[in-house]
């Protein structure tokens, strides 16, 4: 056995993300680039020596050859034991899933989830803890101060492993297995959800679009939907996974997601819709001419959680990110259960899911879970609506009017202005930041803003402090308009104003959205000056 250890020089800017590090594949394909990253997540960790690894990806560019530099790198590392997705492949929520049911010591994740692949694309790496869930900051900064001490790495010389065949293969003394990517989570979804029912729905006929936009969530679709509960061949599309996406955004939503709306309009179009990202970890769910907003869906899935045997005692609290809309929080209210409100960033969930103070969180950006794993699920919220729909026999459209007519809409946008150039758009949020003492309680155009400030957070259980996570200006009747900087893009900067207007229960909910939220707009656009400092007079992006 060859342990060679090899010379490096730090890489600026490892510092990991919202959600990992993600940079163009050209940046990851530099010598030494993948390794010191590597090298310095395990040399901010203890305690591994014999321990199991759980490493996979999404199966875009780039992954196989990474999977095969960091299996060797565990292996130089002292890790026992790697199990490793065949082809490369795990969804990160069945990551998640594996790491914790075979009691792993963490994850290495490869996916820049939603972001495009290929070549020219982007490529991602992340560490995710026992617990399944992405590293907490205290983590994330520690490997990026490593990274930015390393003077060498280690890595075992030894041949490629054939990730192709199912097995156990010795790899510089550690072992390596390959696993089935599928059959863990698939085993962790029958637990969850009733199949007879949903399996029921698709006997009488209803019928689904699943569309996986040639990422990874194909191969867990095909199984769970199409094998297991009976939907027609056909149900899931672009449902295999190809290192360029085929040319999809991998982007479930509105501006991506263009065929399967297209399919989902019109007298013969499907009963359900659905799609996932790169990595299978988010979800939009589409009824027939009907889109629900994550925001939304969080809300529906709480408010009917008892309907479904995975949750069938009820949910023990609920989480949502700062800027997700409040839907959820009414629904809150009327269980009498805690709903809490974190950052961006899925990581911020995982405390409040391991003290069992959160059963389900979500996000706007198309983010669904639960305590079932650590990470956003887009399958799982896929099954939880069918096993809603096979239950309560509604369209997707009824069940969603009928939430509204029972707690009011929250009428909910977010305007993203991409490829901006990094000085303009700090210079912005500084400008915001400038005059949040002086928009306190006063009125501006129509709304009287009731509170202006840089949202922190103080997690509930360890105690740790998270501060800018994102301008908050709070009408006095609820209406939001939230401004952020994205935490996941790969070139210059991605504005993301975020705006919500509440219409009770009683009510006028058939506006359209974007006319709904018009007086918002305008106020947001002028108070951030985002036509004169970058240029743009509209956004890029509307979801
Ligand atoms: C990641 C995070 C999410 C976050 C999203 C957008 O999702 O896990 O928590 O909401 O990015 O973050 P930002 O607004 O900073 O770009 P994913 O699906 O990309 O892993």
């Amino acid at each position: 056995m060859t342990i060679q250890t090899l010379s490096t020089q730090a890489f600026a800017g490892q510092r990991p993300g919202t959600s990992g590090l993600r940079k163009k594949v050209t940046v990851f394909q530099q010598p030494h680039y993948l390794e010191n990253f590597v090298q310095a997540i395990f040399d901010s960790l203890e305690g591994f020596a014999g321990q199991t690894l759980v490493v996979g990806g999404d199966g875009r560019f780039h992954n196989r050859v990474a999977v095969q530099t960091i299996l060797k790198m565990a292996a130089a590392a002292g890790f026992g034991r790697v199990l490793v997705g065949k082809g490369g492949l795990l969804s990160t929520p069945a990551a998640s899933c594996v790491i914790r049911k075979h009691g792993a010591f963490g994850g290495i994740i490869l996916s820049a989830s939603h972001n495009p692949g290929g070549p020219d694309g982007d490529f991602g790496i992340k560490y995710n803890i026992g617990n399944g869930g992405p590293a907490p900051e205290k983590i994330t900064e520690a490997i990026y101060a490593r990274s930015q001490q390393l003077t060498e790495y280690r890595i075992a010389k030894a041949a490629d492993i054939n990730l192709d065949q199912l097995g156990q293969y010795p790899l510089a003394g550690m072992l390596v297995e390959v696993i089935d990517p599928v059959s863990d989570y698939a085993e962790l979804m029958q637990s969850l959800f009733d199949f007879d029912r949903i399996r029921a729905l698709f006997a009488s006929g209803f019928r689904l679009r699943f569309d996986a936009m040639g990422a990874v969530s194909g191969p867990y679709a095909h199984h769970l939907l199409e094998n297991l509960l009976g939907a027609p061949a056909g149900s899931v599309i672009n449902g295999t996974p190809l290192e360029d996406f085929g040319g999809h955004h991998p982007d479930p939503n509105p501006a991506h997601a263009t065929e399967l709306i297209g399919l989902l309009s019109g007298p013969d179009a499907p009963d359900f819709g659905a799609a996932s990202d790169g990595d299978a970890d988010r979800n939009m769910i589409l009824g027939r001419d009907f889109i629900v907003t994550p925001s939304d869906s969080l809300a529906v899935l709480a408010a009917n959680a008892k309907l479904v045997p995975g949750y069938r005692d009820g949910l023990t609290g609920v989480a949502r990110s700062m800027p997700t809309s409040t839907a959820v929080d009414r629904v809150a209210a009327d269980l009498g259960i805690a709903c809490f409100e974190t950052p961006t960033g899925w990581k911020f969930f995982g405390n409040l899911l391991d003290a069992g103070r959160a059963t389900l969180c979500g996000e706007e950006s198309y983010g669904t879970g639960s305590n079932h794993v650590r990470e956003k699920d887009g399958v799982w919220a896929v099954l939880f609506w069918l096993n809603l729909i096979a239950v309560r026999g509604q369209s997707v459209a009824t069940i969603v009017q009928e939430h509204w007519a029972r707690y009011g809409r929250n009428y909910y946008s977010r305007h993203d202005y991409e490829g901006i150039a990094t000085d303009a758009a700090d210079g912005l949020m500084a400008h915001l930041r400038s005059q949040l003492s002086a928009l306190a309680g006063q009125t501006v155009g129509d709304f009287p803003i009731a509170t202006a400030d840089d949202f922190a957070y103080t997690d509930p259980v360890d105690g740790s402090v998270s501060h800018k996570q994102g301008i908050r200006l709070i009408m006095q009747d609820g209406s939001r308009i939230v401004f952020r900087l994205s935490g996941t893009g790969t070139e210059g900067a991605t504005l993301r104003v975020y705006l919500e207007r509440y219409e009770p229960a009683s009510g006028n909910h058939q506006l359209d959205t974007q006319t709904a939220l018009a007086g918002l707009i305008t106020l947001a656009r002028r108070l951030a000056q985002i036509e004169e400092r970058t240029g743009m007079a509209a956004p890029t992006v509307v979801t």
